[in-house]
């Protein structure tokens, strides 16, 4: 089964835990979640509150190493998702990025203009169902 790592804001605001929900609900299709924990807040301040910004940093980065795809929700800024970002395309991992449109959000130009990451809109989660479908396919991540 592959590892995917999904992204999203944690403390650059949570107003898209619902959406991040949806999506790791999407990507659980076609592997294993490491961060299934993204979308819940609950589960975020439960398990999380009890490790230290290096714990969760360490923890963090070796999921990423892990993994055989990134997927980072990039609507709300957030330095987190930024970071993993960047660490990720330099480990040579293929990177999908999303981003909601019709928000008060402008994506970075360090995201929206990198050619190591592919970026894909959305209005609603489910519209990305076949771009999940085809991203996986063509990498052999099927
Ligand atoms: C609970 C409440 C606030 O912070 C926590 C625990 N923190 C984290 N737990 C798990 N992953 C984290 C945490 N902080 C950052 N991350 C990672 O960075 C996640 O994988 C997210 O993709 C990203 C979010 O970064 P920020 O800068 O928005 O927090």
């Amino acid at each position: 089964m592959i590892k995917i790592y999904f992204c999203g804001s944690i403390r650059g605001g949570r107003q898209l835990a619902l959406t991040y929900a949806r999506f790791i609900q999407m990507l659980q299709e076609h592997g294993k979640v490491m961060t299934e924990h993204i979308g819940d807040d609950q589960e975020i301040t439960a398990k999380d509150r009890v490790l230290t910004d290096r714990e969760i940093h360490d923890r963090d980065l070796q999921w990423i190493v892990e993994s055989d795809v990134v997927v980072a929700d990039v609507t709300i800024p957030s330095l987190g998702v930024g970071y993993e970002i960047g660490r990720a395309i330099e480990m040579g991992k293929p990177v999908l990025c999303l981003f909601k449109s019709g928000t008060e959000f402008i994506l970075s130009a360090m995201i929206a203009g990198s050619k190591d990451v592919e970026v894909y809109d959305y209005q609603d989660p489910d519209e990305l169902k076949e771009t999940f479908d085809l991203f996986m396919a063509g990498r052999g991540l099927q």
